[in-house]
């Protein structure tokens, strides 16, 4: 018997561990056979959307064996584990990302044409999985690419929303919001996990139940309330020419009936069934709120359904192993906390080692503290998470107490170091006595984390000199900055092949792609007048595909050889978009005025430009709505005027997401990135486009300022007050009564005349002195004047195309790569493992 089954387990081995064949043929064999079998579609009937399917599960199963056996490695090796936690990501589409990991790109091609297809064509038909609003959910994604490319053991959690960031249309000139039901082809690079189920508890009372025999503490059972069990969703994370595969898992919820089919007595069977199903499913819709927190109880509901079952699921994997013990748990997991919306992460796991684990607090809160940091997004003071407390007290009582007692607890050790400061104590306790009570979650994860992190310069100096002053003083050790960065390969090998191809051209290699610091060697070679005919031409060919694009989303026809000026990010008062399109109507009037004194001499040298638009607002967000209504009613005053031409047109490009920008970074050529000094922690579109050679108009904000360290100041166009200047200029708002720019009054009071149709009296009135608190009207010359500086040297295309080779060169440091190995360092304390199938040879491209 014995022998027997020793055979059958070899059997079951040598066919599980032969890995898959991924010569042209198999491919071929592999896409049809999913065709057939999987999908189930007629033999004979072609059709685009199957075989992007078909092709997807014949990639996902080459990522399988990858994934599984890396998953197998590390828990053999027993390697230390980082977790990010994040409620959002922005992951795009996969299919050529998978492939190009596999170096399986170029087969695939051609496996497909040879079926009739093309790859770019097939990439088109998968849809963008929305799962988040904005920068923060993007950045999530970069970092999972680059965790897996560095061989870093890592996995992301978050929720699988079953509507993700809405559909913007343009119904006559107002944003109007569609739900974005992704999953209705169904979603095929994700693997449904029913066996990785967990039931999470809410609402309910506490009951008191003696001491715990062991610690002396007072026992305390959570009982009633509902339960919601979570289930796994995992999708694949791919390194770039590794074997390293780690995993994202995504929860979805369901009703709890499902997990432990009782009996109903007394004819209440349909009636229980149905009142659990109609329990609204948690995970439904994701909150499409960049920089604001929406402060609702269902967003508290999911936060603390999604962190539950993912602290469960960590600790169960912990736990596997029998020689683990509780107290060394920070030697082999770390757990990053995406801003604070995965903060009650910390009362959660204090009450799994306190309740259920059975462990002393001092133990609990050692553990605690060196397993889990935080990033800090933002300074905006409407982002900022709080919670009532009676909210905390209903949905999660024994989530209250225990942040009653970490407060207790610290606001003690404030108590002996700063006597009798009884201010320092309320300004740094983490209920603020208002009515009624807050909690705040950002003092929440300062406190519990044992580190807390900005995301560039400026950001961290205000984290500590700001937001935070007095937990910096207390614990200046625990602040670090991190500036951000992004995954180069989807955004600049991946969105742009054109550019790619000339930099490996001209570098004689393609390592720039695993390292982006060789791209510094263009420097010596920018000004060389054959790479910049190359440089052009790429930048031209992705312009007129943007062009053709713009013109069969928005019907405007618009001139490639103009400069495109491109302001894409969500609609926010501190980005400004309001500046940038007084601007452009400023730019418009003008054109008229030096047409009537017949100034042909200025006229002729004006530059031709594109301004192109997009972003979405939150659906309650009305003035960012309003921005939408103007930057389209002067769109439709310029574009519709005869005696403009080609000098100026106005484009806003409906429903940005992660694929529309890949299309359109790399067709521009200046971007704009202009947000109040001191507003945007970092930006990260701002490193994508100067990745992707367009030359940068900015504000002394966030990234920018890093950026221009590293291209060099005579590479990008900078403007307006700085973030002292703005600090001063906010707090005498009341006081001073500025003279406003002439150019922008004229403006604005064509605007008011009905000039560009509605006549916007509430955005008008936002800018007037002493209301205008993102400074339009201080930075309002400044921009214009930077403005100006574009043109003349856009005129000069060998000065334009150098200064575009000389910063993408210098770009290096903000690869998301660069700031992986920074976490790493600083926080994580985690090296690259080197995992690699025995025996196997890797794909070449
Ligand atoms: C977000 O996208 C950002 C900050 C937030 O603070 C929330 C969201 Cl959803 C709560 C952005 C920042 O605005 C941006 O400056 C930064 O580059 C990005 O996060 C990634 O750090």
């Amino acid at each position: 018997a014995d022998e027997k089954k020793k055979l059958m387990k070899e059997k079951l081995w040598k066919l599980m561990c032969t890995y898959l064949p991924c010569d042209v043929l198999s491919l071929q064999k592999s896409i049809v056979q999913h065709v057939e079998y999987t999908l189930a579609r007629r033999r004979y009937k072609k059709d685009k959307g199957s075989f992007y399917q078909a092709t997807a599960v014949s990639v996902r199963d080459r990522l399988i064996e990858r994934w599984t056996d890396t998953q197998q490695y590390l828990s053999s090796k027993d390697t230390k584990r980082v977790y990010y936690l994040s409620l959002e990501y922005l992951l795009g589409r996969n299919l050529q990302n998978a492939m190009s990991c596999l170096a399986l790109r170029n087969r695939y091609a051609a496996a497909l044409e040879e079926l009739g297809y093309k790859l770019e064509e097939l990439t088109e038909e998968e849809r963008d999985p929305g799962l988040g609003s904005g920068g923060l959910g993007r950045l999530a994604s970069c970092f999972l690419d680059s965790l897996a490319t560095l061989n870093y053991a890592a996995w992301g959690y978050g929720i699988r929303y079953k509507y993700g960031m809405f559909e913007q249309r343009l119904i006559g000139r107002a944003q109007a919001e569609f739900p974005d039901f992704w999953l209705k082809e169904g979603y095929p690079w994700e693997v449904e996990r029913p066996d990785v189920q967990y039931l999470v508890k809410m609402y309910g009372q506490l009951e008191e139940d003696g001491k715990d025999p062991v610690t002396g503490r007072p026992r305390v059972n959570w009982v009633g309330g509902e339960d919601v069990i979570a289930e796994g969703f995992d999708i694949p994370v791919p390194g770039f020419h590794t074997w390293n595969t780690n995993n994202l898992r995504l929860w979805t919820s369901k009703a709890s009936c499902e997990f432990n089919l009782g009996s109903f007595n007394d004819g209440q069977y349909y009636a229980a069934i149905g009142e659990k199903e109609r329990s609204e499913p948690l995970t439904s819709v994701l909150y499409p709120c960049d920089n604001n927190a929406p402060g609702k109880e269902l967003r508290l509901r999911q936060q603390y359904f999604y962190v539950s079952a993912t602290l469960q699921d960590i600790l169960r994997r912990y736990k596997k192993r029998p020689e683990h013990s509780l107290l060394d748990l920070p030697r082999k997991v770390a757990i990053q906390l995406n801003e604070t919306h995965p903060a009650i992460a910390i009362p959660e796991f204090m009450r799994l080692l306190l309740d259920e684990e059975c462990l002393g607090w001092k133990e609990a809160w050692h553990i605690t503290q060196n397993t889990f940091a935080y990033t800090n997004h933002t300074v905006m003071p409407e982002a900022l998470e709080v919670w009532p407390l009676p909210l905390m007290e209903q949905l999660l009582p024994r989530h209250l107490t225990i942040i009653y007692e970490i407060n207790h607890h610290f606001l003690g050790e404030v108590r002996a170091r700063w006597p009798a400061d009884q201010g320092r104590v309320a300004r740094m306790s983490i209920i603020e006595e208002s009515e009624p009570k807050l909690i705040k979650m950002a003092h929440l994860a300062i406190i519990g984390c044992h580190r807390v992190n900005g995301v560039a310069q400026v950001h961290t100096g205000l984290l500590c000199s700001s937001l935070f002053p007095d937990f910096y003083e207390m614990w200046p050790q625990k602040f670090v900055n991190i500036t951000n960065g992004v995954n180069h390969r989807r955004w600049m090998l991946q969105a742009n092949p054109a550019m790619s191809a000339v930099i490996s051209k001209w570098l004689g290699t393609h390592d720039w792609i695993h390292d982006l610091g060789l791209l510094a060697r263009l420097k010596d070679l920018s000004s060389n007048p054959e790479l910049q005919r190359d440089w052009q031409e790429a930048k031209m060919y992705n312009k007129r595909k943007l062009a053709d694009f713009i013109k069969r989303e928005c019907g405007i026809v618009v001139n490639a050889a103009a400069m495109f000026d491109v302001h894409v990010k969500r609609i926010h008062e501190y980005k400004r978009q309001l500046m940038n399109i007084l601007g452009v109507a400023y730019r418009y009037l003008r054109i008229l005025s030096l047409q009537q004194e017949g100034n042909t001499e200025a006229l002729g040298q004006m530059v031709p430009r594109v301004v192109i638009f997009a972003g979405k607002a939150a659906p309650n967000y009305f003035v960012a709505k309003d921005v939408i209504k103007l930057v389209l009613a002067v769109a439709g005053r310029v574009n519709n005027d005869a005696r403009i031409g080609d000098l100026l047109k106005v484009v806003f490009i409906p429903n940005y997401n992660v694929s529309m920008a890949e299309l359109i970074i790399p067709g521009t050529d200046v971007s704009q990135h202009i947000s109040t000094a001191g507003f945007e922690a970092s930006g990260t579109s701002n490193m994508k486009f100067c990745m992707n050679g367009s030359l940068l108009l900015g504000s002394r904000d966030g990234a920018n300022l890093e950026i221009e360290q590293s291209i060099g100041k005579d590479n990008m166009f900078m403007f307006g007050a700085n973030t002292k200047e703005v600090d001063q200029l906010r707090r005498t708002i009341n006081f001073r009564k500025p003279q406003m720019d002439g150019r922008l009054r004229w403006v604005l009071e064509e605007i008011l005349s009905g000039r560009f149709g509605a006549t916007f009296h509430d955005l008008v009135n936002s800018l007037q002195p002493g209301n205008d608190g993102y400074m339009v009207g201080h930075d309002f010359g400044s921009y214009l004047e930077a403005n100006e500086v574009v043109d003349s040297i856009f005129k000069n295309p060998p000065a334009w195309t150098t200064k575009c080779i000389d910063s993408c060169a210098s770009m290096s440091r903000f690869s998301s790569d660069r700031c992986i190995r920074e976490y790493a360092e600083k926080i994580w304390q985690v090296v690259p493992h080197q995992f690699k199938p025995p025996g196997k040879v890797a794909n070449v491209d």
